[in-house]
């Protein structure tokens, strides 16, 4: 059976109503992702949002460094990769440059608040027209599981064997809340 013969036998036949159909904001891929991880979930999340406001043709991705590191791969929109954190601040300068774009980072919590904190941050407090995707695992994923500015008190990691203690590590930051008490951000 040919390709376009296996496509046609799910079109809706007579007297059948569409309630589903594919998504082409998501590239069909093999998934690289470890089975039940939450990056694919929202991957096709944020490729529906996309698609539902019909901006797709004009939005322009910046992937972080994690395990959504090939995020560019997943989603059929223009894209470029930012060093690990700068994710906010690539993003500044394409939305900038290209104002009537939509500018979106999708960023591990490794990224944004560990090494990138202060260019997400600022990013946040000069109200840049971005869309930041935050996705918070509470470790740092792709290299093994050690401890994020988010993992949580008593949580063991790689590099917190006995559990997150406030003494020793600090809390867990909250950078949504932090982000919500800035005067520009939405
Ligand atoms: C400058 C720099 N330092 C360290 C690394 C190594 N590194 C790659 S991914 C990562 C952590 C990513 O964690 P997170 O952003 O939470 O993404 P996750 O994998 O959990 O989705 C680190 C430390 C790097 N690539 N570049
Ligand atoms: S290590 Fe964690 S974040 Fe990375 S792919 Fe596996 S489940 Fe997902
Ligand atoms: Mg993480």
């Amino acid at each position: 059976m040919s390709a376009q013969q296996i496509d046609a036998q799910w079109l809706p036949q007579e007297g059948e109503t569409l309630v589903f159909d594919v998504n082409p904001v998501l590239n069909e891929r093999q998934t690289h992702y470890c089975p039940g991880c939450h990056h694919g979930i929202a991957h096709r999340l944020v490729s529906e949002v996309l698609h539902e406001l019909g901006v797709a043709e004009r939005t322009i991705l910046v992937a972080a460094v994690g395990c959504a590191t090939f995020t560019y791969d997943y989603f059929n929109v223009d894209g470029l990769e930012a060093p690990h954190g700068r994710a906010c601040a690539v993003a500044t300068g394409v939305r900038r440059a290209r104002p009537e774009s939509v500018v979106f980072t999708y960023q591990g919590d490794g990224d944004m608040a560990a090494i990138g904190m202060a260019e997400s941050l600022h990013a946040a407090n000069r109200g840049e027209k971005i869309t930041s995707i935050f996705i918070n695992n509470t470790v740092y994923g792709m290299t093994g599981g050690q401890m994020a500015p988010t993992t949580l008190l008593g949580q063991k990691t790689t590099t917190t064997r006995q559990g997150r203690d406030m003494h020793n590590e600090g809390g867990p930051i909250r950078m949504a809340e932090i982000m919500a008490q800035l005067d520009v951000v939405a």
